[in-house]
């Protein structure tokens, strides 16, 4: 992909004041730019102690000049730092001057979209260096750092690459029909579809994973009223976030908030939970509840132990439960001798007794604790594009072995390979780039 190859400068710190600030400038003229801006010509690669000078040749700053040449740089371009001192004054100064001297101001993400045209990193890096960078816990950070470093791309390429293999022979049937190869494709390359269609469930798993991390897990709570929903919001918040009384049917609005447990975000939701409805506003509560419900990646259901409940109510619930929920028996402390067995999960939001265990079933929930070290970030447009993959190896895998259809069989898994290289970027619309790097900040 051609673009115009100025060269481009942008303070790279954020805005404030710091120790340190950085003036990032990266194209054909950077190298001259930090020549005339020093007064010096300095080693690549090496980290020369210079003055900044401006156009009346008076110090601006003093600070460290680092030149990259090209190809060996970030950008793949000629690229040199300015680190001076990180006041917000200084940095414009010399922002300025290296405007004097050629440079233009950098768009946002213009220096990682520039890596990504010059082939040192692909669509998948580049989103990973935007996530690192807002990561909000610890395992988003992980998670971005791995898919930075082609965790995730390397999965998607071995795929492409089998899925090329099979390409080639059923292009070469399609294109050359006399030669018969039609009828040789058959249970094998079935097989081997179905083979692919198994990588492409696993990666989006594990893509879905890694959105719900980067994005953060959506945890709800809900259950009858006065089950302690609130209280157990407060407390993994370590905040008064929500309102507790002991009058059931407190909470009607979906109250949010972020905790992070054990290096997880968590977007907590307190709803109304499940209830008879009295009027208008607890309806609309309950309404919102089971929407929350639907869209979350953890549900909590909580059940207030002291209310009398029978352990074949208990055995009923956990029968029933939904894939994603864990029902969590609250109140214990209201418990004289009643013991519960220990494979539910107890609590006493009022003591904090379970609340550890909780927070560890949560992590375990996500497949942390197992494989967790596994986990990269993805985007929503990476796991549509896997999904929309493996639509259309499903409809290839129904053409093999029927006559006359090697052109729809082709086409399917033309379709399905346009729809991988979306992802890291071999194959992607101007639209799309734009919007991926326009979400960076300027000087990324
Ligand atoms: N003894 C005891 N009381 C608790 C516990 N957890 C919550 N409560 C009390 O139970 C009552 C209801 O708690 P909430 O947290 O408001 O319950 P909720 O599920 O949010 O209720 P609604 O918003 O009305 O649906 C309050 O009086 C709490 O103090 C607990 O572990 N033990
Ligand atoms: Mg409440």
């Amino acid at each position: 992909m051609a673009y115009i190859k100025d060269t481009i400068a942008a303070i790279a710190t954020p805005p404030g004041k710091g120790g340190v600030g950085i003036v990032r400038i990266s194209g054909p003229v950077a190298v001259r730019i930090g020549k005339e801006i020093s007064k010096r010509e300095t080693e690549p690669r090496v980290a020369t102690l210079v003055s900044f000078y401006d156009d009346r040749g008076r110090t601006i700053d003093q600070g460290l000049l680092i030149c990259f040449q090209g190809p060996h740089s970030f950008t793949g371009e000629d690229l040199i730092e300015l680190q001076g001192h990180g006041g917000p004054v200084v940095m414009d100064l010399l922002l300025k001057r290296a405007i004097q001297l050629g440079a233009r101001q950098a768009g946002p993400g213009e220096f990682s979209q520039r890596a990504f045209l010059n082939d040192k990193i692909d669509l998948v890096q580049a989103e990973a260096i935007a996530d690192l960078i807002n990561s909000s816990s610890e395992q988003a950070a992980l998670g971005s750092m791995r898919s930075l470093q082609g965790d995730f791309s390397n999965q998607i390429n071995s795929t492409l690459k089998k899925l090329v293999q099979l390409r080639v022979l059923v292009e070469a049937a399609a294109d050359f029909p006399e030669d018969g190869i039609e009828a040789e494709i058959n249970k094998d390359e079935k097989e081997k579809l179905k083979y692919l269609l198994n990588q492409l469930d696993q990666l989006l798993e594990g893509a879905k994973e890694g959105h719900a991390f980067s994005q953060g897990v959506s945890l709800v709570l809900t259950g009858k009223p006065n089950a302690g929903k609130s209280s157990l919001m407060n407390a993994l918040c370590k905040r008064d976030v929500s309102i507790v009384t002991e009058i059931p049917g407190t909470t009607r609005d979906v109250v949010r908030e972020d905790a992070i447990i054990e290096g997880v975000t968590f977007r907590i939701l307190d709803t109304a939970g499940t209830r008879q409805a009295k009027n208008k506003i607890e309806a609309e509560g309950v309404k919102r509840a089971l929407k929350e419900v639907e869209r979350a990646d953890i549900v909590l259901n909580l059940v207030d132990v002291s209310e009398n409940i029978e352990l074949e109510m208990m055995e009923e619930l956990e029968k029933n439960k939904r894939a994603k929920e864990i029902v969590v028996y609250n109140k214990v402390d209201l418990l004289h001798k009643k013991s519960i067995p220990s494979s539910f999960q107890c609590v006493s939001v009022k003591t904090g007794g379970g609340l550890q265990k909780l927070k560890k079933r949560l992590i375990k929930e996500l497949g942390v604790l197992s494989g967790g070290d596994s986990i990269f970030s993805a985007r929503r447009r990476h796991i549509t594009a896997i999904e929309q993959a493996r639509i259309h190896i499903l409809e290839a895998i129904g053409f093999i072995g029927i006559e006359n259809q090697i052109d729809l069989l082709a086409e399917e898994l033309r379709l399905a390979q346009l729809a991988l290289d979306s992802i890291t970027g071999t194959f992607t619309s101007d639209d799309l780039l734009g919007e991926i790097f326009n979400n960076f900040c300027i000087g990324k």
